[in-house]
């Protein structure tokens, strides 16, 4: 059985309390009980984490090695500075899916560039708390699992 790693940066630990025209109301505990039970759908593994700390956020990267056969990133404001997580990233060799709950694009000009994207299999934004399901998915088709 295939095992996916969730990753959650910087403030999404705040979901559903503040800025909710942006980030919708679901808080990210929701957002964990939809992915552990879309992942017994699929019948894939799943841990889901999340750090307000960039060297943290590094070592569950480095631990997946092994562990996880993919990961779904949401790097938070870490996705448009962090060079150390993309350099994090290329190290395991792992597929990684970019996911943002905002359409970023959309957004401030200094949220259009992405390094995670630098080293992403590919990037859902924009879906809101749906986009974590859309990844889990993309990951589990590019893994060529079918439950
Ligand atoms: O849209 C996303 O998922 C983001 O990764 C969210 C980050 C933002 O810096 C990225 O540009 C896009 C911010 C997460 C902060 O979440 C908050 C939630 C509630 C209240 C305040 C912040």
């Amino acid at each position: 059985m295939p095992s996916l790693l969730v990753l959650n940066g910087p403030n999404l630990n705040l979901l559903g309390t503040r800025q909710p025209e942006v980030y919708g109301r679901v808080t990210l505990t929701d957002i964990e009980e939809m992915c552990v039970a879309h992942a017994k759908l699929r019948d894939v593994g799943l841990s889901f984490q999340q750090s307000n700390h960039e060297g943290v956020l590094l070592d569950a990267i480095h631990d997946a090695k092994g562990k996880h056969d993919a990961i779904i990133l949401n790097a938070g404001a870490y996705t448009h500075t962090s060079i150390a997580l993309m350099d994090a990233v290329s190290s395991v060799e792992l597929p990684m899916i970019e996911l943002h709950l905002s359409n970023v694009h959309a957004r401030e000009d200094f949220r259009h560039s992405s390094y995670i994207s630098k080293v992403a299999l590919g990037v859902i934004c924009g879906f809101g708390a749906r986009g974590y399901t859309l990844a889990m998915d993309a990951a589990i088709s590019h893994l060529g699992h079918s439950a």
